[in-house]
């Protein structure tokens, strides 16, 4: 640990060649540690600060922009950053992730590009939409996780006659501030309505519990996402359930993982979710790096620090890094959440606690 006190007592102003010293070495680019304070903080130094973002606001800013504004502006993309209030305006959740809502109306198209930063969309509300991963494609229904691993090529249309919006996550922070980001338009398309039932993904990696191609037809798959690129509502709805049912908790945690390898289904992205039965609490607890959340279903509170909110189906919140989380449920409630914890994990720099109530 550097001591910084006690090496600026020495150096201080009362030496006439210091303040030229400074100027000097300010010239030259130069400047000294032992005047810099809050470098090394006994606990994180955390700029976001918590926040909820409404569901019912959420859900008119997006038709509103629908109603002002051609997708075709802004990035191919109609999407709406969550700005954290601790963040100066910056448009990121936290210093770490992006998290946006974006609102497709019917027979729009948002084309093909591909970008460095890893995406995931949780979709929140209606369906419809149809999105192309390096061609594959996925229908994307209520309460599927959609992954769009970095670099792989990825557009949306919806044939539909409905408008959908959905939860958009990316660590385009953290690509960011490693100098990592690229970015490449793909090839034009037109909207294409044939829509395979079950996305090649699926096909090979979605079809039951532990089961894995292999042999003669290998599929062959060495990049650090997961293969399979949706995970099903349906199938995470059962093992909620199953898993309420097997254990007198009331409150069940399902973590999403790559199906060929025990790792989280992308390299900077952790996601899981949660059911509460009404009247339970989950333990109170804080962990190193940003946890972006969305309520699916039901309604609650959630503590962050020292503040309660209260939750309904829809809303988006952030639980800064080492901030205070409870959630309690008033009926069953459903929260996805996602996080940078597999980034801090590969740099030890995870930790998590349950703090007693
Ligand atoms: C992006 O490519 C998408 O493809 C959504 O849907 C949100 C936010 C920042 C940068 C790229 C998308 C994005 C984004």
């Amino acid at each position: 640990m550097i001591k910084i006190a006690s090496t600026a007592m020495r150096y201080h102003a009362d030496n006439p060649h210091l303040d030229g010293f400074y100027a000097d070495i300010d010239e030259l680019h130069l400047q000294p540690l032992w005047e810099m304070r809050g470098l090394l903080t006994p606990n994180p130094k955390v700029s976001a600060v918590p926040h909820v973002w409404g569901s019912a606001e959420l859900r008119k800013a997006a038709e509103r922009s629908g109603q002002l504004v051609p997708i075709d502006r802004g990035g191919d993309r109609r999407v709406l950053a969550l700005s954290n209030p601790g963040l100066g305006g910056k448009p990121f959740i936290s210093s770490t992730l992006w998290a946006a809502v974006q609102f497709l109306q019917p027979g729009e198209l948002a084309p093909a590009h591909r970008h460095t930063p890893s995406a995931l969309r949780f979709v929140l509300d209606g369906g419809g939409v149809y999105t192309l991963i390096d061609g594959d494609p996925i229908v994307m229904e209520r309460g599927d996780l959609v992954l769009t691993p970095a670099w792989t090529f990825h557009e949306h249309h919806n044939p539909s006659d409905q408008s959908m919006m959905w939860l958009d996550v990316l660590d385009l922070p953290i690509v960011a501030a490693l100098d990592a980001v690229f970015f490449e338009e793909g090839p034009s398309a037109e909207a294409d309505q044939s829509v395979a039932p079950q996305s090649l993904s699926e096909q090979r990696y979605g079809q039951g519990p532990g089961l894995v191609p292999t042999g003669v037809s290998q599929i062959s798959h060495d990049r650090a996402f997961s293969p399979l690129t949706v995970y099903r509502w349906a199938d995470t709805d059962a093992a909620l359930n199953a898993l309420l049912e097997a254990d007198a908790s009331g409150h069940a945690e399902l973590r999403f993982r790559d199906p060929s390898r025990d790792r989280d289904v992308m390299p900077t992205l952790r996601c899981e979710m949660r059911r509460i039965s009404p009247g339970v609490a989950t333990p109170v607890d804080r962990q190193t790096g940003t946890r972006v959340c969305a309520v699916l279903n039901g309604s609650g509170s959630v503590t962050l620090g020292r503040e309660v909110y209260s939750l309904t189906a829809g809303d988006i919140f952030v639980v800064p890094s080492w901030c205070i989380h409870q959630l309690q449920a008033t009926t069953t409630m459903d929260v996805f959440t996602t996080s940078d914890a597999p980034v801090l994990e590969a740099l030890e720099l995870f930790r998590r606690s349950e703090v007693p109530a």
